[in-house]
């Protein structure tokens, strides 16, 4: 499926500067009292500590656009990660006890971004987050307005409740309501295509966006009466994985798995390390029949807004819109194994 973002100079990064270093504990010396004499840029220290300790300390930093700035993280306490979005493609992975890793930017627009946290370092982990303001020198009151999200527009239009509370044990095997009796297999509804009349709506992308494969599957049903439920489920699950790049699958794995796994588990068990730690249950998207009953476009509005109340956190300032239907691509994987994948 196409994205369509009209704002890519978002991207507004002119130029990554030299990077990361990773020193020892004992370079802290050198890097303290040399460095600020002999360095051209802006320097901003950033301490960090797990969140019920500070957190990022500056928890928020300004920059001015055209200025290069380096910023040095140190860890204080435990492992953490670093990443800076939306946009930048900045991760300078683990930042260990008593190691720093600097990373010099130059923005060339004023804007907002999030500097967090992308490796699980206590429960309160994904509250790790800090904001990079870049301010135009000549304007400096001036903040661009958050960018509207069209996507989450229509929803609120369409009068979709995005908060909506799903039946008990969502994600849950009991009571599912749908029947799935076999693992989902993209090839064989690859297989069957031919022998199949596909409704104009499934066959159109922006479609099966708003809509949810069980409603995909009674119009296929309607079409089909002569094929089993069992293999329109594989036709659907075919149509649902069939148009994404593998590449920006494998991309969307990356971000899954630091920042959704320890919660939602590695391969959507609902199982991760921190999953006992949340307010509700984090949702299992390996399971077939609960995913059956979501859209794509509230799953890309609940990534971007979190929930409420559920312990799930909200990535909209930290993700671009073409990031985030990208995991949602990579969530609709999960279920179902892919065509052309595995043993030929
Ligand atoms: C701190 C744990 C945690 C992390 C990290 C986390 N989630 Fe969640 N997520 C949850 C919980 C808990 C829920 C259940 C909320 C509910 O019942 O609606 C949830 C719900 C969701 C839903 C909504 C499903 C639905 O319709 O109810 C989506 C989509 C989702 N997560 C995607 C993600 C993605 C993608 C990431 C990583 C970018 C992520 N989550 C990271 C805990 C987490
Ligand atoms: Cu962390």
């Amino acid at each position: 499926m196409r994205i369509n973002t009209s704002r890519t100079e978002l991207v507004a990064l002119v130029s990554v500067g030299l990077i990361v270093l990773g020193l020892p504990a004992a370079a802290l010396g050198y890097q303290y009292w040399l460095r600020p004499a002999t360095a051209p840029t802006h320097v901003i220290d950033i301490d960090l500590r797990v969140p019920q300790d500070g957190g990022f300390a500056p928890e928020a930093i300004t920059v001015t656009m055209g200025e290069p700035v380096t910023l040095r993280f140190a860890s204080l306490d435990v492992t953490h990660g670093i990443a800076i979005g939306p946009g930048l493609g900045v991760d300078l992975g683990h930042v260990d006890p008593g190691q720093v890793k600097e990373i010099t930017l130059t923005f060339d627009h004023p804007g907002t971004y999030t500097y967090y946290c992308n490796a699980w370092c206590s429960p309160d982990h994904w509250r790790m987050r800090g904001t990079l303001q870049v301010i135009d020198p000549d304007n400096p009151g001036f903040v661009p307005p958050a960018q509207s999200d069209p996507m989450i527009q229509a929803l609120i239009v369409e009068g979709v409740d995005i908060d909506a509370k799903h039946e008990e044990g969502h994600g849950h095997d009991d009571d599912p309501a749908l029947e799935i009796t076999r693992p989902l297999s993209a090839q064989h509804g690859a297989d069957l295509l031919d022998s199949v009349t596909l409704p104009d709506e499934v066959i159109d992308p922006l479609w099966r966006r708003s809509h949810a494969p069980t409603q995909a599957l009674e119009l296929l049903g309607t079409a089909n009466p002569q094929m089993t439920q069992a293999d329109l489920i594989d036709v659907v699950a075919y149509l649902w994985t069939a148009d994404t790049a593998p590449e920006t699958i494998l991309n969307a794995q990356v971000l899954y798995n630091k920042n959704c796994a320890a919660c939602h588990g590695q391969y959507g068990g609902g199982d991760g390390p921190a999953a006992d730690t949340t307010a509700e249950n984090p949702v299992i998207f390996a399971d077939p029949a609960f995913m059956f009953e979501m859209r794509s476009d509230v799953l890309y509005a609940k990534i971007r807004r979190g929930g409420m109340g559920t312990d799930m956190p909200n990535f909209g300032t930290l993700f671009t819109q073409e990031e985030t239907w990208a995991l949602v691509e990579y969530l609709w994987t999960l279920p179902v194994q892919l065509a052309n994948q595995g043993e030929e």
